[in-house]
């Protein structure tokens, strides 16, 4: 571990009062103070750079709790997102500052023949570990393009990510602690508490059949590693296909319950519009509501940013990301003429229905002036992007196709 601000004592791993809890420029070498800043191309969306602990400088959106964004340059670098690089997103502020993976245990209660308390190494020992490639987004990921303007985080398009995790699938589990026959929905519960009178503690849940399908993990790796503090350690949800806010962090409490969960972030929080879509015209009612489930079709040009320049008269080289709710991606097709015509572009390796897919293609030497490049892809559903944003109040799923003007000079 290379960051000097996290005291790692054995397996413990520490964060910094200060830091944890917002003063993240004064807490030690690493963390000093916000030098860089960014403008996100949008009304108000001027942003300090700031390095929390075991992160390298991201764009802070708030930071009692921290909400970090990744820069958007990181996803040209590879299909997997760093560690260090990878978004956070809590909603209340009373973080542990210190977990203790040694004394750490997952409880497992409700509707169950026998209740369970597991160590980390207790939990490894019971099946052989299993690995995802899998995409994490939070829902409201591109929040501040949409117009007219949604409530909340004004995210730009880095609260998502890519990595591998590992540990056993979460099944195992329950059919160890035994789930009763009326069993229905399971809720989740981390570490973190809202601070003393606030709102709603931060749960959700999943169905039962959901779970027994298999593809819902405990993990306590990332990429490799321990999972860093601020993205879940020791363990973690993982919702293959599902967006963000399924994936509970420090995860320590699991109950089987025999009626669906009323929790507010289930009840009233990360709804949409339950009409297929889960969007509707700006000022129409948003009518009857559905919790939230999976990530819709996205994809973005990784290689050139909005406004680049570029040489005229030379191929250019293209390249970016595309991801689905866990079909996996079949095609990806590029625009260089502002959707006029569309050309197939080649798709990198696959690393499972749940990642990103990184694609490339070349833009034959551009004319001298501008451009307006567009990237659209296609799951193996036939699923797709809009050519015009679609919106929804709380500003969720956004997934317009994205358009990249550049000019060629
Ligand atoms: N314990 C806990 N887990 C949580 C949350 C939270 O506030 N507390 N936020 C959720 C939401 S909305 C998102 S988008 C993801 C973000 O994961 P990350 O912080 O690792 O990027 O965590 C989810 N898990
Ligand atoms: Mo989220």
């Amino acid at each position: 571990m290379s960051d000097t601000t996290l005291l790692p004592a054995g397996r413990r791993r520490f964060l910094r009062t200060t830091a944890a809890l917002g003063a993240a420029a004064v807490a030690g070498p690493t963390l000093a103070a916000s030098t860089a800043s960014v403008t996100l191309p949008f009304e108000n969306g001027e942003r300090e750079l700031v390095a929390f602990p075991q992160k390298r400088p991201l764009i802070l959106l708030t930071s009692r709790p921290p909400q970090l964004e990744t820069p958007f340059s990181v996803f040209n670098e590879g299909a997997i997102t760093p560690n260090d690089a990878f978004f956070v997103r809590y909603h209340w502020s009373g973080l542990p500052t210190s977990i203790d993976g040694g004394s750490y245990r997952l409880r497992i209660a409700g509707l169950v023949k026998t209740p369970l308390e597991l160590s980390l190494a207790e939990l490894r020992q019971l099946a052989d570990p299993v690995d995802v490639v899998a995409v994490t987004q939070c829902s409201g990921n591109s929040r501040g393009f949409f117009a007219p303007r949604a409530n909340g985080g004004q995210l730009g398009n880095g609260a998502m990510g890519n990595a591998r995790w590992t540990g056993i699938p979460l099944k195992t589990v329950l059919e160890k602690a035994g789930i009763g026959a009326s069993a229905v929905q399971v809720a989740f519960n981390g570490l973190e508490t809202p601070p003393v009178g606030d709102g709603p503690d931060f749960q959700k849940a999943l169905s039962v059949e959901h779970i027994m399908a298999g593809d819902v993990l405990l993990a306590w790796a990332m990429n490799g590693e321990d999972i860093p503090f601020l993205n879940g350690y020791p363990l973690r949800l993982i919702v293959p296909g599902y967006y963000g806010t399924y994936w509970v962090k420090h995860l320590s409490d699991i109950t089987v319950l025999d009626k669906p969960f009323d929790g507010f972030w289930m009840s009233t929080g990360y709804r949409i519009p339950d009409n297929g879509s889960g969007f509707i015209e700006p000022g129409t009612p948003v009518g009857k509501t559905t919790p939230i489930s999976r990530l819709n079709v996205r994809s973005f040009i990784t290689s050139v940013q909005d406004g680049a320049q570029v040489k005229a008269g030379r191929d250019l080289a293209l390249r970016g990301i595309a991801f689905d709710g866990g079909q996996g991606i079949s095609e990806v097709t590029v625009s260089t003429d502002g959707g006029q015509t569309w050309q197939e572009a080649t798709l990198g390796k696959d690393l499972g229905r749940f990642s990103f897919r990184e694609w490339t293609m070349v833009m034959k030497a551009p004319r001298k002036g501008r451009h307006v490049l567009m990237v659209r892809a296609v799951n193996r559903i036939g699923q797709s992007q809009p050519m015009k944003a679609l919106w929804n109040p709380m500003g969720y799923m956004r997934n317009v196709v994205e358009t990249t003007r550049i000019q060629a000079v």
